[in-house]
């Protein structure tokens, strides 16, 4: 049986790849961070009690922050693959906290390459690099060769990531990929990524929970995913003769204001447009009510445009293609959101 361990396990691609490899047969490891809050919602239906027969999951307490934790579980489990999801994720927060998303995104990536190294384990690693690394549009569609223009402190670290990654591959001869993944999204995508900022609060515009959706700018475009998808191009990444670095990306890309607008016809309030830059507003046709804003708080100080992948070495190397189009995701997204807006509605009586 092939063991797994994932940092990240807890977000969203985490579920997805534990799903995954559960489903072929692996046994699962995953770090996880101590909360106050329960921050194990996506991976509960995995979870089994570890005194039941069969178990195949298994969770360890440890922080990308701190080395003694991640040896230690590397000791503990000598895992045959390592996929490193674990990140502060959020671009707009990195501006915030830009020293922290490169304590983490940065420096936990050489934390663990260098406890594989120290440990002499002879694991496969996966990297979860970013299509941010291409940032301000150099060449497009963005291919492996297309150079890098980081434009946030959380693609600088990611890039610092990727690229000590390529190091201790060309160093150490390690087995250490990087899969390059342009945005992916679904029903488990973090609430304040914008795809499900907007189908959570469509759901529950829809079902009179809420009056408005506050966004910032509606004309970046972005190569949109499903999550699903994406986490089986990881693993077979994994899977080849030798390792590589691979953009993975449907090939299509969509602005921020065409998802809304998806979203929004889907749930029977197509809308329109009145206003310009800092000052436009989306309005329901069918009640004429305003139901999109713009809040300038969620402008960024420097914006990535457009993201638009060529995924063409992912598909003639790793055989890899998408199953779920862009229609396919905001129908995905937008019918859960609605059904939880709808028990949330219940729920309050
Ligand atoms: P999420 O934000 O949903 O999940 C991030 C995960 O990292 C969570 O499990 C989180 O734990 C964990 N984490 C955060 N900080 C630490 C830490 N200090 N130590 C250990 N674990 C930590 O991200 P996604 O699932 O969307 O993305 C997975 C990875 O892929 C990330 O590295 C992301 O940067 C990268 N990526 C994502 C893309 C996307 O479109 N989704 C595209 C390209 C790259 P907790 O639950 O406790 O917060
Ligand atoms: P991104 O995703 O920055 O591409 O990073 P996000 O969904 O946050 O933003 C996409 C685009 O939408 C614009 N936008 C808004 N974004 C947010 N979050 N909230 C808003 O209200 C809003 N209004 C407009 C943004 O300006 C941006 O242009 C994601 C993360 O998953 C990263 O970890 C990952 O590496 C990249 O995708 C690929």
């Amino acid at each position: 049986m092939k063991r797994a361990l994932i940092t990240g396990i807890s977000g969203q691609d985490g579920s997805y790849l534990a799903e995954l490899l559960l489903g072929k047969g692996y046994e699962v490891h995953g770090v996880i961070r101590r909360s106050s809050s329960f921050n194990t919602g996506r991976i509960d239906h995995l979870y089994r009690d570890p005194h039941e027969p069969d178990v195949r999951l298994f969770l360890h307490y440890g922080d990308l922050n701190d080395a003694s934790s991640i040896n230690r579980v590397l000791r503990e489990v000598r895992p045959d693959e390592i996929y490193n999801l674990g990140a502060q994720s959020h671009v707009r927060v990195s501006f915030d906290v830009p020293e922290y998303t490169g304590e983490i995104d940065a420096l936990g990536t050489v934390r663990l390459l260098e406890g594989i190294r120290e440990t002499g384990l002879n694991t496969r690693f996966y990297q979860a690099s970013s299509s941010e690394l291409y940032g301000k549009v150099v060449e497009t569609p963005q291919k492996e060769t297309t150079p890098f223009y980081p434009r946030s402190p959380y693609a600088c670290a990611k890039a610092y990531a990727y690229y000590i990654t390529v190091n201790y591959r060309e160093s150490y001869g390690m087995y250490a990929c990087n899969g390059i993944l342009f945005n992916h999204e679904s029903p488990r995508r973090g609430e304040t990524f914008v795809t499900r900022k907007i189908t959570r609060a469509a759901g529950r515009i829809k079902t009179g929970l809420q009056d408005r959706l506050y966004l910032g700018n509606l004309d970046a475009k972005r190569d949109w995913g499903f999550a699903g998808d994406y986490v089986e191009a990881m693993w077979l990444m994994l899977q080849q003769q030798e390792a590589d670095d691979f953009v993975v990306a449907t090939g299509e890309t969509w602005s921020v204001r065409e998802f809304a607008e998806r979203v929004f016809a889907r749930l029977g309030m197509p809308l329109e447009w009145q206003g310009k830059g800092g000052h436009e507003k989306g309005i329901d046709t069918n009640s004429g009510k305003i139901v999109i804003e713009i809040d300038p708080r969620y402008f960024r100080p420097a914006e990535v445009d457009l993201l638009l992948g060529d995924p063409a070495k992912a598909r003639r190397q790793l055989g890899w293609q998408p199953r779920v189009d862009f229609q396919g995701l905001v129908d995905m997204m937008t019918d859960a959101d609605l059904a939880l807006a709808e028990r949330e509605k219940r729920a309050d009586g």
